[in-house]
């Protein structure tokens, strides 16, 4: 057996990837650790908590990951505050966890001689221009927006120079936005499909024209397992699959499978310094390790997820009323 140290094993993609790799990856033996934030939830997990270890605890917290990294193989590292929106309300959580967070695992991992695999996101690249011909690439200079996305920069950057200076052996994965079972109904496709449940209009920001890379959850993770298998150590991957859509095409889509009538939807205040557009050309990902997407038809996976969240109320509804206030506060 391998021991693999999933962080933020608890929140949306974490927790999908606890999942898949008990389903497809036996020879994993999972130690998850999370702080439970607001982003965190153990019902996730708690269809097999029995068959992984599960830590409280905070990334930031030098002795316990000392601890924890000293007793496995692998870190795959997921634990991040992860809302656009929420960074823009408060930086600071963000740059505790996404920054000193990251730092203190590399301790962690360059003391004890563990691998290491970080998961980040495409918005280290800012964004494109809607008629831009380009997608990121590997080489694509950084250049973040928001405070999440410039946490998660300096995130990616403190791997890469712990890589140079330190020789640790580590590998990076930048992903496209995902969707998919148990994400957050802060974000976007969960606020909107939990709005129409709740006899709420869909919110769009400003136009809806700003463009999204679209990826179902568990092409993230069968990319992350083909890096953890065969990427080179040191390198960077992109991940994504061709799920270029604009908000508005989006929310329309969404009302139109709930059966609603798709101009039903209001227009509400613009996120500060909006992203416009993400694409990702996954070229070496395809090419050196042979991964392919299998969830490529995002009407049917949007179909599947819209279906999760209403088979799946108790999961979200009381959150809901709270979520809502606060966007609310900033009209949105
Ligand atoms: P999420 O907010 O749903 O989950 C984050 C998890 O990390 C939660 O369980 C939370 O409790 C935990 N956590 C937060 N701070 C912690 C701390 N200090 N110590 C321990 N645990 C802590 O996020 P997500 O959408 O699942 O994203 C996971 C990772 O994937 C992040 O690194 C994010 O940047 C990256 N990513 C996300 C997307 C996306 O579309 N959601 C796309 C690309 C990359
Ligand atoms: O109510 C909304 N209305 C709306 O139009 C919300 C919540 C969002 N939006 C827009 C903003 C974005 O253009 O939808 C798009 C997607 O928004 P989010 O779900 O907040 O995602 P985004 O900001 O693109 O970031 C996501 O993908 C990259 C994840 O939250 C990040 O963690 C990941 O790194």
């Amino acid at each position: 057996m391998t021991k693999m140290l999933i962080t933020g094993g608890a929140g949306f993609i974490g927790s999908n990837f606890v999942h898949y790799t008990l389903k497809n990856r036996p020879e994993y033996e999972i130690t998850v650790i999370d702080k439970l934030t607001y982003a965190g939830n153990p019902d996730n997990l708690q269809s097999v908590l029995e068959s992984i270890e599960f830590v409280t605890g905070d990334i930031c917290d030098q002795k316990l990951m000392d601890e924890l990294v000293s007793q496995t193989d692998i870190v795959v590292h997921f634990a991040a505050e992860s809302h656009n929106d929420n960074s823009l309300r408060d930086p600071w959580p963000f740059i505790q966890t996404n920054l000193v967070g990251t730092a203190t695992i590399l301790e962690a991992v360059r003391k004890h001689d563990k691998r290491l695999h970080h998961i980040s996101t495409d918005e280290v690249y800012g964004d494109l221009e809607l008629d831009d011909s380009n997608k990121f690439t590997e080489s694509t200079p950084y250049n973040a927006s928001s405070p999440y996305s410039s946490t998660k920069a300096g995130s990616d950057l403190l791997v890469k120079a712990w890589v140079r200076s330190f020789g640790i052996k580590a590998t990076l994965s930048n992903c496209s936005n995902n969707y998919g079972p148990y994400q957050h109904i802060e974000k976007f496709i969960p606020r909107q499909v939990t709005n129409i449940l709740s006899d709420i209009q869909p919110k769009l920001y400003g136009t809806g024209e700003q463009v999204r890379d679209w990826i179902h959850v568990d092409d993230h993770n069968s990319a992350v397992h083909a890096i953890i298998d065969n990427g080179r150590l040191g390198e960077l991957y992109l991940i994504g699959a061709n799920g270029e859509q604009n908000n508005k095409y989006i929310v329309e889509m969404i009302l139109e499978l709930m059966g609603k009538d798709s101009s039903d939807y209001e227009h509400v205040n613009d996120r500060p310094g909006h992203d416009m557009r993400y694409a990702i050309d996954a070229s070496k990902l395809r090419t050196e390790l042979g991964w392919e997407p299998k969830y490529t038809n995002l009407r049917e996976g949007l179909q599947a997820t819209i279906q999760w969240y209403t088979d799946n109320t108790d999961w979200w509804q009381a959150e809901k009323a709270k979520v809502e206030a606060s966007y609310a506060e900033k009209g949105q």
